[in-house]
């Protein structure tokens, strides 16, 4: 059963000015699509791995066959990721931020705006392509990730709930090479009640605790590979 590209949930022009139609018309019915098709393809020998939610096989990378798993991580990463960012925005934003998601950004970085600032400090400085994420830990809390390419806080044990596109094709129509104005300019279109419901609904993780001695924190290049 090939993967499907899942419709905008909005018009292309839905969320103008902080995205111009023809930036998402690119991005979705190209870049995503890509991703979808590359996948396809490359699970079709697979069809019990084609049968499966793709969220399911990047939480279990390390099953997947050698032979298909690169594929898995970057094509399936791109369609899982792309399928999320789409459903993080809605046309002039909202700010209802849950009590139980306002609580667990508090306790993690003392403030609303200082949790915005690290967000927006973590896609800034992340190197070459990739996602800034905001991730719910498994245990009750919050995490910020910069994670290059398409890799997924799934394979980490953790549960994304927000995430930026920092890879040039997502801001450089709109934004050129100022990825710094993209990040403060796209929380204007940050779809907060989703996001809380989505933390409202993350499952406590059984493997979040999992390499935690090694460092704490969240750092790229974790994903076993
Ligand atoms: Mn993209």
């Amino acid at each position: 059963m090939p993967c499907e590209l899942p419709p905008l949930p909005y018009a292309y022009d839905a969320l103008e000015p902080v995205l111009s139609a023809d930036a998402m018309r690119l991005h979705h019915d190209k870049h995503h699509k890509a991703y979808v098709d590359k996948l396809n393809a490359a699970l079709e020998p697979y069809p019990e791995l084609a049968a499966r939610p793709i969220e399911e096989l990047l939480r279990d990378l390390d099953l997947v066959p050698e032979a298909v798993r690169q594929d898995v991580r970057n094509q399936g990463g791109g369609h899982a990721n792309h399928s999320l960012y789409w459903e993080c925005f809605t046309p002039g934003g909202s700010d209802q931020v849950g009590r139980r998601l306002a609580d667990a950004i508090e306790r993690r970085f003392t403030s609303f705006d200082k949790f915005k600032a690290k967000f927006e400090e973590t896609g800034v400085k992340l190197f070459g392509s990739g996602w800034a994420w905001l991730v719910a830990d498994g245990q009750g809390g919050v995490e910020v990730m910069g994670l290059p390419n398409q890799d997924s806080p799934l394979t980490l044990g953790k549960t994304p709930i927000l995430l930026c596109d920092v890879w040039e094709h997502a801001y450089y129509p709109d934004y050129q090479n100022r990825r710094p104005d993209w990040l403060k300019a796209w929380w204007d279109i940050v779809d907060w009640e989703a996001v809380s419901q989505r933390f409202a609904d993350a499952r406590p993780s059984d493997r979040a605790g999992a390499g935690a001695d090694t460092s704490g924190g969240l750092s790229s290049g974790e994903i076993p590979g």
